[in-house]
């Protein structure tokens, strides 16, 4: 797909501001500073699209880019901070859970794992909370250039023993050098038709 125009639309703070215009949203979800805002602007081959940030935790907002009028990615807030309060942590669980039920056509929910490290309990649980959902999800190796090639794919294949999944089914990426986006690509073109028809189907029986 070309990116023809990337917007961003609004930020919501709470579900008053979720935007539920019924296109695909494309979610991309992991604990802050996983390099989801630099991801996104790697995709959209923009530079300060998404605002990438070195203090994590800033963001607890929803945040919606427009692509080519047709489809949403959406930046939801990194969990697992260990800086903020549990009532805080709380209310981002609420946020989430609040709009992943409201938003009416989701067409895959990345989740982002930074390919150094093992997955955080958080980042088990919420890959169970992914599986129990139904929705459709992939995981998403972000940093892979700081790593040699050896030791990216003896990582993958660690990460992908620990939560049950096929090597394959890891998408290894970099924002820094673009590996990895052709396949995000592949996979959202693929997600974007499914989407639709299934976006058409409802429109059919309604
Ligand atoms: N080397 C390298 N650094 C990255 C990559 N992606 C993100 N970062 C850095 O990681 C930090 C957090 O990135 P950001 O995109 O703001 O993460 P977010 O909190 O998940 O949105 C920033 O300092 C980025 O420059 C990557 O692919 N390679
Ligand atoms: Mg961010």
């Amino acid at each position: 797909m070309q990116v023809r125009s990337a917007v961003f639309v609004t930020s919501a703070a709470d579900s008053s501001g979720f935007v539920k215009r019924p296109i695909p949203h494309f979610v991309f979800a992991g604990r802050s500073n996983v390099g989801k805002s630099s991801l996104l602007n790697s995709l959209l081959n923009r530079k300060k699209l998404a605002k990438t940030s070195q203090t994590p935790g800033k963001t607890r907002l929803v945040n919606y880019f427009l692509i080519n009028d047709q489809f949403f990615f959406v930046d939801i807030p990194g969990y697992g901070y260990a800086k903020v309060s549990k009532q805080e942590q709380e209310k981002w669980g609420k946020l989430i859970d609040s709009y992943l039920s409201d938003t009416p056509f989701i067409g895959v929910i990345f989740l982002l794992l930074d390919i150094r490290h093992d997955p955080s309990a958080d980042d088990r649980q919420m890959i169970e909370w992914l599986r129990a959902s139904g929705f459709p999800f992939r995981i998403i190796l972000t940093k892979a250039d700081k790593l040699s090639r050896n030791k990216a794919l003896q990582q993958q294949r660690a990460i992908a023993k620990q939560v049950g999944m096929a090597v394959s089914d890891l998408i290894v990426t970099s924002s820094q050098t673009g590996s990895g986006m052709r396949d995000i690509w592949a996979f959202l073109n693929q997600a974007f038709e499914d989407t639709k028809s299934r976006i058409n189907q409802q429109k059919d029986a309604s």
